[in-house]
């Protein structure tokens, strides 16, 4: 089999990178891994910072390979100059373990845990059901496997996960909604709650499920238990249900106020330049204090929104770049908006444009993650060679420092701090 990132024809990524030299990428669940557990136990008190998992008391970025190790996939912890793989037992081949990649603090201890999806993980029988992985920091409690309440066939449960504190949303963009195909659903829960369920049909979800609108490709938390959910496949074709009509992909983003109350309300807004395959809602990202900002990469552009999600800045970048492929937000308000067909990434700020910068790499689908840990911005460059690696930026830096596994397939697919 061969794992899909994106119906294939979207995106054009050498699939020859996928093969991979004979060797073991990922450490399973071994006595080795075990025997290890002891001393991340003694380190556990040792968190100190907002985002160390490993307890050595420095900030640490997630980095997923979901292609290594036959598809089985892999995801590493960088911390400082270490790239240590992370393992949970009973991966699968083709499982695509790291195609998504979250850290934050679930449980409540000092340490960060990480999130990780395999949204191509067979589940009770269901081929590419999906599952997302809690992997706890300072190995105090052993991993845990989240799934779907009613696993569905080829539904990718996993495939984008959105985390803060123990808010937790993970989605499934092909999952069916009825006899509608790939009309897409997220899971919203808090804590170690159940998971509540949520598409275009809930109540007061504004929008209607449709054939391939894959609700939930993308998803940002707000403020409190606000959700934004974005929508890229969506057509724009007025009112009711439609399918193959209108806007094709034009998108669309959801907001909606908060996921646990009883009567939801939300928002829904439409691509702004309205074409066929802007794919708006692609990525999204919030940043506290600053607000919101949602891509359109088919026609390169992203729109800054305020807190209150009225547009105060819409940046562009022509030129077929997929510009707004990926994004993210720091918590001082600048943003990271990744173009991996050759355009490198910017980095805008919601406040001051004159803060704007440029990082240019035309290799290896740089920009296709990107992610802020503390003042330093790392970017996946998942087809670089031979393994793909991960660029790390300074604030001001001139120069890239650059990270690679030990060996892996597409290192970087996925980038979180
Ligand atoms: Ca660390
Ligand atoms: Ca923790
Ligand atoms: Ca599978
Ligand atoms: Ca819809």
């Amino acid at each position: 089999m061969t794992l899909r990132r994106t119906p294939p024809a979207r995106l054009g990524l050498g699939l020859g990178a996928l093969l991979l030299v004979a060797g073991t990428a990922a450490t399973p669940m071994s006595g080795a891994a075990a025997a290890a557990a002891p001393e991340l136990a003694a380190r556990a008190s040792a968190c100190a910072t907002p985002a160390d998992f490993d307890g050595d008391g420095v900030d640490d970025v997630a980095v997923g390979d979901p292609f290594a190790d036959d598809d089985k996939g892999s995801v590493y912890v960088v911390s400082g100059q270490k790239v240590v793989p992370v393992a949970v037992p009973g991966l699968a081949r083709g499982d695509g373990f790291g195609w998504s990649a979250r850290l934050a603090k679930v449980d409540g201890d000092a340490c960060a845990d990480l999130l990780v999806g395999a949204p191509y993980a067979d589940v009770d029988g269901e081929q590419d059901a999906g599952a997302v992985y809690v992997v706890y920091g300072g190995g105090t409690r052993p991993p845990l496997r989240l799934t779907a309440p009613q696993p569905q066939r080829l539904a990718h449960f996993g495939w984008s996960l959105a985390v803060r504190d123990d808010l937790l949303a993970v989605s499934a963009p092909y999952e069916d909604d009825g006899q509608l195909t790939d009309a897409g659903a997220v899971y919203v829960r808090k804590g170690a709650g159940q998971f509540r369920r949520i598409s275009q049909e809930s109540d007061d979800v504004r929008g209607n499920s449709e054939v391939g609108d894959q609700f939930g490709w993308s998803m940002a938390w707000g403020p409190k238990n606000a959700l934004l959910v974005g929508v890229p496949y969506e057509n724009d074709d007025g009112a009711g249900r439609q399918v193959e009509a209108g806007k094709i992909n034009s998108g669309s983003a959801v907001f909606i106020d908060d996921v646990f109350t009883s009567k939801i309300t939300s928002l829904k807004l439409d691509s702004p330049s309205d074409r066929n395959g802007d794919r708006y809602g692609y990525a999204v990202a919030y940043s506290e204090g600053s607000g919101y900002a949602i891509s359109s990469p088919g026609s390169g552009s992203v729109q800054l929104l305020n807190p209150a999600r009225k547009v105060v800045r819409t940046v562009t970048q022509g030129g077929r770049q997929a510009f707004g492929f990926a994004l993210a937000a720091s918590a001082d308000g600048r943003l990271a908006i990744g173009a991996p067909y050759g355009g490198g990434v910017r980095v805008v700020s919601w406040k001051d444009a004159a803060e704007d910068r440029k990082l240019t790499d035309a290799d290896g689908l740089f920009g296709w993650s990107v992610a802020f840990s503390g003042n330093k911005l790392f970017v996946g460059q998942p087809d670089a060679r031979p393994a793909g690696k991960v660029a790390v930026a300074g604030r001001n830096a001139e120069a890239l420092e650059t990270l690679q596994p030990p060996e892996g397939a597409e290192f970087g697919a996925a980038v979180s701090g």
